[in-house]
């Protein structure tokens, strides 16, 4: 494994939430209790099962998979979509691949420093729609 990241992590930092919620398109009201929260991360390995739960004390949010092998995940209780999920290793980073409505959606997940980072992202390319 190119990287142990398995162990219980609490959030010290969190840089523009607000702006991958709203990109996501979660409630101003949804947002409001998000931004308060203080997340928890649980990272364990089974086998080859690899387990990632967010844990607050509004709502928890887990997703298992195997590298490399593509799922299907639903995300309930943060934006309730459905996207095609992908991990895999990219040098010591774990790299998700989310594919569905919102474009280059995805996560990364590293080491530095003895911390945890976590990079969640989403680019909604520029759509423009005219009339003659
Ligand atoms: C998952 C928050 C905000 C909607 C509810 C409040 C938050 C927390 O993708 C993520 O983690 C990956 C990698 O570790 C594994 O799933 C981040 C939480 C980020 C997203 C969206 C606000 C709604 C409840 C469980």
């Amino acid at each position: 494994m190119p990287a142990n990241l398995c162990g219980t992590w609490d959030i010290i930092s969190n840089v523009n939430l607000e702006g991958y919620m709203v990109a996501l398109g979660i409630s101003p009201q949804l947002r409001k209790i998000a931004l308060k929260l203080k997340l928890k991360k649980v990272i364990e390995q089974q086998g080859d099962e690899y387990i990632i739960k967010t844990t607050s004390t509004f709502r928890n949010y887990t997703v298992s998979f195997r590298m490399g092998q593509e799922f299907e995940e639903f995300t309930r209780g943060l934006d309730n979509r459905n996207v095609k999920s992908l991990v895999t290793w990219e040098g010591n980073k774990m790299v998700c691949e989310q594919i569905g409505e919102k474009k280059n959606r995805g996560w990364a997940h590293w080491i530095e420093d003895d911390k945890l980072h976590l990079s969640c992202f989403m680019l909604d390319l520029c759509n423009n729609t005219f009339l003659k």
